[in-house]
């Protein structure tokens, strides 16, 4: 067992932290305010490869593993959630959803654009009323030969106005159940698919969610994905890989929300000494620090056993639930320990406490995680 990263490791996590730091930190909070993500953000993150970290070169990606993808997705994280979760959805769930899955020719046509952020993608699952419930689709793909015809609503869509490329999932046999469903790639633009407003959340508020709607769109045969049928495992399996994108999500808000509560600790005084003196605060940062490491080392096993080509359901979900749940607790305890501070915009800390809440939400659930874990168990 070897917990060292390898220099390449460490040089790729060093410019994603010089990234951050560089170039999301300025304007983070002004993003946060106004909603906003500028264009300029994204190519820039697509010049560095961030846009398709695993992605295989011949299709234009960046040929690295997962271990980097989740270097990334931490040290983005550490700073703009909004920035992480854009690369979280182009990378784990359309760029690898289409590069395992998807024909020669729907990766010549999509994924070299996707990779190399010449376009972004969406992956659209969930519904109004079908969220945990995911084979309780109600938007339909009905068979017509040549073609489907998609009908429905899909709901807080992630990139879902500034994406071009959809991954769009859809019931075509109802009495099939889970079998009945399918996946498919949608194009900006194609007659009858209307992007509704932009959400206006609490967290992660600099990212583009926009409710879909699908009204007799026809969506040529050769954009299905895999069989006829294949669409709920598709999108299964899809999301095991998105589940360690969130998880170093949700390490990275907490890692980041740490080092500004320990840096002011330092340096903030009361009575007499600086705060991180006293045992209320110290005690509060040891938990801090090893609870971080506990759900780095998750995320990382997670990552690892898909480097290796184990199978990582259960350990992306392991991933998910323990460094999400550690993200909301601790980027909480970083607004206690800066006070007053901890309340204002300026000092960060409330910003990924609001961003760290959408870690045990999406991408299946605090209780969707459990279910997928003893499930795994009982299993064995
Ligand atoms: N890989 C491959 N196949 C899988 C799979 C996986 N990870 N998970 C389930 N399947 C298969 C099952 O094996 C089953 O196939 P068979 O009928 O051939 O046995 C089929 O898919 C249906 O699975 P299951 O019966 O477990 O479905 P459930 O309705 O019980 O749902 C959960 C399972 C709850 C785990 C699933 O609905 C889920 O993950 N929901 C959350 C979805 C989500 O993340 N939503 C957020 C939206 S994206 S932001």
């Amino acid at each position: 067992m070897d917990f060292n990263l390898t220099e390449e490791h460490l040089m790729i996590r060093d410019a994603a932290r010089d990234f951050a730091q560089t170039e999301l930190l300025p304007g983070v909070i002004e993003r946060d305010n106004a909603q906003t993500f500028p264009e300029s953000l994204v190519r820039k993150m697509g010049e560095l490869g961030f846009l398709g970290i695993m992605v295989d070169p011949k299709y234009g990606g960046s040929g690295m593993d997962a271990i980097s993808y989740v270097l990334i997705m931490e040290e983005l994280s550490k700073v703009d959630a909004s920035a992480s979760v854009m690369v979280s959805v182009n990378n784990s769930l359309v760029c690898y959803g289409l590069e395992a899955y998807g024909s020669e020719a729907q990766k010549e046509k999509y994924l070299s654009k996707l990779a190399t952020g010449e376009c972004i993608g969406a992956f659209c699952l969930s519904e109004p009323e079908a969220g945990s419930d995911a084979t309780s689709q109600k938007t339909t793909a009905i068979d017509k030969g040549d073609h489907y015809v998609l009908n429905g609503t899909k709901n807080w869509i992630t990139n879902g106005g500034r994406a071009e490329v959809y991954l769009v999932i859809a019931q075509t046999d109802k009495h099939k159940g889970s079998h009945g469903i399918n996946a498919f790639i949608v194009e900006k633009g194609m007659p009858g698919f209307d992007i509704g407003p932009k959400e206006d959340k609490l967290g992660i508020r600099g990212s583009d969610t926009h409710t879909l709607q699908f009204n007799d769109v026809k969506v040529p045969k050769e954009n299905r994905i895999g069989d006829d049928g294949f669409g709920f495992r598709f999108a299964m399996k899809t999301l095991s890989g998105g589940r360690i994108g969130i998880a170093a999500q949700a390490l990275g808000i907490a890692a980041g929300a740490y080092e500004l509560a320990l840096k002011y600790s330092k340096e903030r005084k009361a009575f007499g000494t600086e705060i991180c003196n006293h045992q209320a605060i110290a005690f509060k940062l040891a938990d801090m620090h090893t609870e971080i490491e506990a759900a780095r080392m998750l995320v990382m096993k997670a990552a690892w056993d898909k480097d290796q080509g184990n199978n990582y359901d259960m350990s992306s979900a392991m991933a998910k639930l323990y460094a999400s749940k550690v993200a909301m607790e601790h980027t909480v305890e970083a607004v206690q320990i800066h006070g007053g501070n901890g309340f204002v915009k300026e000092y960060h800390v409330e910003r990924l406490m609001r961003d760290a809440k959408i870690t045990q939400i999406y991408e299946g659930t605090t209780e969707i995680q459990k279910i997928v874990i003893s499930r795994g168990i009982i299993k064995d």
